[in-house]
């Protein structure tokens, strides 16, 4: 029989309830949160679709090995079984557990970047250009220009701009550039892959400088399902294979295991080079936990373990996972509203610019669409615009986005497809009257990571 439509390769175990809340109570929420939906409480929110970060529901094989997780502080049973998973799939020999994403992201920077350094990447991550700022580097965008156009329907929006790599390493030498951090399916572009070819053209150019490349996989899953679906020569192969070869076109790898490994905790740093991981591991112990352990618990580390072999287990796992961002963003599309095209892997993410055109940049129109999507049908969603983008170390000035999104981020195995409906019609509704939308003005501007914990109000 073939098949037409695709479904969820799982049915539904247990259940959480969640309350709709009415439109005053939401005005209440979000002025109390300053309009940042960071702040809210998550028991004021219907529909959360604030990041597909920790928020994945486990299957009952993970819940299982919660049960058996081997809590010894030292040599637990849980991290070699999360170091062969990651061998298996990853292809690492070596690994460093953290707590999550930005613990493996602060002891990469330190280990490699020195004071006046450079490190370029594809489009920058809020928590990882943190952290090469501070150990001292300069972050300098190499991705191609149609990442930043919304409309471009180009099917690798996450790639590398080679050109403007060759530009870099002739201006200031591959030995200021200690690395490239190369992120899959990249989040701030709206969840866009990179394709396999330009991945390897990369690494080679890379290597012709001495330059380490080091991935950022967090989402690497989604991006080898996009490499199957649209790149000449791989819709034979399983998500399984084309994730080894991604990997094997890098150094090592930074993972939030928050995302595609399915854990609500977690992270790692994953190397080839034995003397470099003797270098991290000198840190881990100072900063996350033991080299054994990290930042996790023992059943963190064996729900983790089975959640990476559970992500390439099967190819259905990831078809229904981007499909059902795929189904949110079509019916987007269809209503005329301005997303991010193609739709990415994680989210659908809307053009905030293109639908509040009266709102200033710096009056933050995507964090204002934000707050008035939530107040009006307590979807909430997360700001990725010019309060993400945060402000110049040397002139003190915001950075201004090309981009300024309202991410819709989808947690995996956890809302169905009318959640999405519901979803949709929100998004909906609420550009019927996209007037009546104003812009906002921080009443509290923290000094890095500002979107975090931000504060706002109405400007008059
Ligand atoms: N991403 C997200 O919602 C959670 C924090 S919001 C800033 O998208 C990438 C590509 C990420 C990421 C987190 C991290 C950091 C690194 N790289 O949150 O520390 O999307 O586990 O990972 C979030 P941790």
């Amino acid at each position: 029989m073939s098949r037409h439509s695709w479904a969820e390769p799982y049915k539904i175990k247990v259940v959480e309830p969640i309350r709709m809340t009415t439109r005053e109570e939401r005005v209440v929420a979000a002025r109390e949160a300053g309009y940042n939906t960071f702040l809210m409480r998550s028991e004021d929110v219907y529909i959360d679709l604030l990041t597909d970060s920790g928020t994945s529901a486990m299957s009952d094989y993970q819940w299982a090995g919660m049960m058996i997780g081997d809590e010894a502080y030292a040599g637990s049973r849980s991290f070699y079984n999360l170091v062969e998973a990651v061998h298996d799939v990853y292809g690492y020999e070596e690994l460093v557990p953290t707590h999550q994403g930005r613990g493996a992201e602060h002891i990469l920077s330190q280990i490699l970047i020195k004071d006046g350094d450079y490190v370029p990447g594809n489009m920058y991550f809020t928590t990882t250009r943190f952290h090469q700022e501070h150990a001292g580097g300069t972050f300098v965008d190499v991705i191609i220009d149609e990442a930043h156009d919304p409309a471009s329907l180009h099917p690798f929006k996450g790639n590398i701009d080679l050109d403007k790599l060759q530009r870099l390493i002739d201006e200031v030498g591959g030995d200021k550039i200690p690395y490239i951090s190369v992120e899959t399916n990249v989040n701030m572009a709206g969840g866009q892959p990179m394709s396999m070819a330009n991945l390897k053209a990369t690494y080679e150019l890379c290597h012709q400088h001495g330059i380490l490349v080091m991935l950022d996989a967090t989402r690497a899953v989604e991006n080898a399902w996009f490499i199957k679906q649209r790149e000449a020569g791989y819709n034979d192969k399983t998500v399984a294979e084309i994730m080894r070869e991604i990997c094997s076109y890098s150094d090592g790898a930074t993972v939030s295991s928050k995302k595609d490994n399915l854990v609500n905790i977690g992270g790692f740093l994953a190397l080839r080079d034995p003397e470099l991981a003797k270098a991290a591991r000198a840190l881990l112990v100072a900063f996350e936990g033991l080299h054994t352990y990290g930042g996790m618990s023992g059943r963190d580390m064996e729900a983790l373990a089975r959640g990476i072999r559970e992500m390439v287990g099967t190819d259905d796992h990831v078809h229904a996972r981007v499909g059902q961002v795929e189904y949110l963003g079509d019916a987007l599309i269809k209503a005329g509203v301005p997303i991010i095209r193609p739709v990415g892997g994680h989210g659908v993410f809307l053009d905030a610019k293109t639908i509040l055109p009266h709102i200033p940049h710096d009056q933050f129109p995507a964090q204002a669409l934000t707050a008035a999507l939530y107040i009006e049908s307590g979807v909430r969603g997360m700001e990725r615009g010019v309060v993400s983008a945060g402000r110049d170390k040397g002139t003190g000035d915001h950075h201004y986005p090309k981009l300024e999104l309202v991410r819709l981020a989808i947690p995996r195995r956890v809302y169905t497809q009318a959640h999405m409906d519901v979803t949709a019609e929100a998004v909906i509704d609420l550009l019927q009257h996209p007037e009546s939308v104003t812009g906002l003005q921080f009443t509290y501007e923290p000094e890095s990571l500002r979107f975090f914990q931000a504060r706002f109000e109405p400007v008059a």
